[in-house]
């Protein structure tokens, strides 16, 4: 298996595209627009993100369920703006003659909402937090990208009813903690905003978005959280008895985490000319050993690889590759290529030492480690790499923001990649016409800090109301 040809810098889609197949994370050759195949590798790190996020959830008091796929053109069609803002993309299976069509979740409040009417009946079954990991359907209109823009979305959506609104507020300050505790592990860094009003989700009071920062300069919102206020709960007949034997309409937030987008981002982030770099965490194969042959010394280097691996097994996702016909130089190109973590070299002389030579993925250094100190080592690397992994993707993070005063200045930035921060005055207008002008998006402002302007409207020149991020997005 050969290194990518393409740069990740310079090239990026070619170098993803490759790196997917080659790492045997996913395929995209699937016949139908937007439908991938996981394969091994790939999967595996999904379903490590989605137990890395399902533990936080659980630990927040979350309850676990699962919703059906589908519901009727009816109920699906209470909330007056979420139906706006999703009929032009749900599948719908029609069942023939006579009877009603059915809808194909694009997300589930549509689903959720009317059992959650059933449960709720005082102060006493609230809050209510449920959350499943499912896949969700949406017939994207944008194009389709592998793992970023897909029909077929792996994600996990948590949905949560409050008897008040400081309650609500509460429940999204607790999502944004959750989110970023796991995003934290991974390595992933990004920006919390808070949605201009034309691009929250439809039917909420408001939204904020993890936008995670790209190689190509296009920002990938890797999850969300939102503040459903009551304007579901009235749609869908919610209602509860309160302390005071008076009866009220709860409070809803709803927040999702895009498994897909995730991985591409540990993925987009993380790796660079030789493969994938991956997280110990989710890493398929945490540490491999690769024997190093020598002439009538076979028997002996492949005995004492055998031992140091049983000592390292226990504890990390450990592969010994005797593979009789790949060189070692083969061998070492193949887990770069796969991210592997660690590896670990076995030669004469390292069993002569007793020891092993250490090779982190991240950094691509090399050191002697005694086989005593081993296990400690490994764990050291480990967490080494963990935060290694962290702090260079938060330095990049923070190197591609720059203040823009015209739009010219704001092109230029996109064109170098990276993000603008500029002052508006919060109008729709001035915000279309900036897309238009510059190709970028208005993302939002900060919801982390507060950032207060102080100047004009970069489009209109009246006073500025807010300052946000512009970028290209997928
Ligand atoms: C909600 N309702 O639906 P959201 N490809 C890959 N990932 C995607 C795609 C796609 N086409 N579309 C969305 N995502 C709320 C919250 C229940 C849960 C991922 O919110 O529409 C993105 O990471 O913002 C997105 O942030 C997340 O799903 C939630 O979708």
């Amino acid at each position: 298996m050969s290194i990518s040809a393409a740069k990740k810098f310079e090239n990026f889609t070619a170098w993803f595209d490759d790196l997917l197949l080659k790492a045997r994370i996913a395929d995209n050759r699937f016949p139908v627009k937007g439908f991938l195949v996981y394969m091994e590798n790939g999967a595996f790190m999904l379903d490590k993100i989605r137990e890395l996020l399902e533990r936080e959830l659980e630990r927040a008091g979350h309850k676990k369920m699962y919703f059906p796929l589908v519901t009727s053109e009816e109920v699906f069609s209470k909330e007056a703006e979420h139906i706006k803002g999703f009929l032009k993309e749900v599948f719908v299976i029609d069942q023939g003659p006579g009877e009603q069509r059915l809808i194909v979740r694009p997300t589930s409040e549509t689903i959720m909402y009317p059992m959650f009417k059933l449960w709720i009946r005082s102060h006493a079954d609230l809050p209510l937090k449920v959350y499943q990991s499912v896949n969700v359907y949406r017939r994207e209109t944008k194009a389709t990208r592998a793992l970023y823009r897909v029909r077929e979305i792996p994600w996990n959506e948590a949905h949560t009813v409050h008897e008040n609104a400081s309650e609500a507020e509460k429940q999204v300050r607790e999502a944004m903690e959750i989110y970023r505790r796991v995003l934290e592990k991974l390595g992933i860094s990004y920006m919390t905003l808070k949605r201009p009003d034309f691009d929250k989700f439809a039917g909420a009071v408001y939204s904020i978005a993890f936008d995670a920062w790209n190689p190509d300069g296009k920002v990938n919102q890797v999850a969300t959280v939102h503040n459903l206020g009551r304007n579901f709960a009235r749609a869908y007949g919610l209602e509860f008895e309160k302390k005071d034997g008076s009866r009220g309409v709860p409070y809803q937030t709803c927040y999702g985490f895009g498994f897909s987008r995730v991985l591409a981002a540990v993925i987009a982030q993380h790796g660079d000319d030789h493969g994938l770099v991956l997280p110990p965490v989710i890493a398929p194969t945490q540490v491999v050993i690769i024997p190093i042959p020598f002439k009538g010394q076979e028997k002996k280097i492949y005995e004492y690889s055998a031992k140091v691996r049983d000592l390292v097994a226990s504890k990390w996702r450990t592969v010994l590759d005797d593979r009789e016909d790949v060189t070692p130089g083969e061998k070492f190109y193949h887990w770069e290529l796969l991210g592997t973590p660690v590896r670990l070299e076995i030669g004469p002389k390292e069993v002569v030492e007793s020891s092993v030579t250490l090779a982190r993925r991240d950094t691509l250094e090399r050191s002697k480690v005694s086989l005593e100190e081993l296990p400690g080592k490994v764990d050291e690397v480990m967490k080494s790499i963990e935060s290694n992994l962290l702090e260079k993707s938060r330095r990049m993070m923070m190197s591609l923001v720059s203040d823009a005063k015209t739009l010219d200045e704001v092109k230029k930035i996109l064109r170098q990649r990276r993000i603008a921060r500029i002052e508006w005055c919060n109008e729709t207008a001035c915000a279309e016409k900036l897309k238009e002008e510059v190709g970028g998006e208005i993302r939002g402002e900060r919801y982390d800090i507060a950032e207060k302007p102080t100047g004009k409207c970069i489009v209109c020149g009246k006073p500025a109301k807010s300052v946000v991020y512009v970028s290209r997005a997928y």
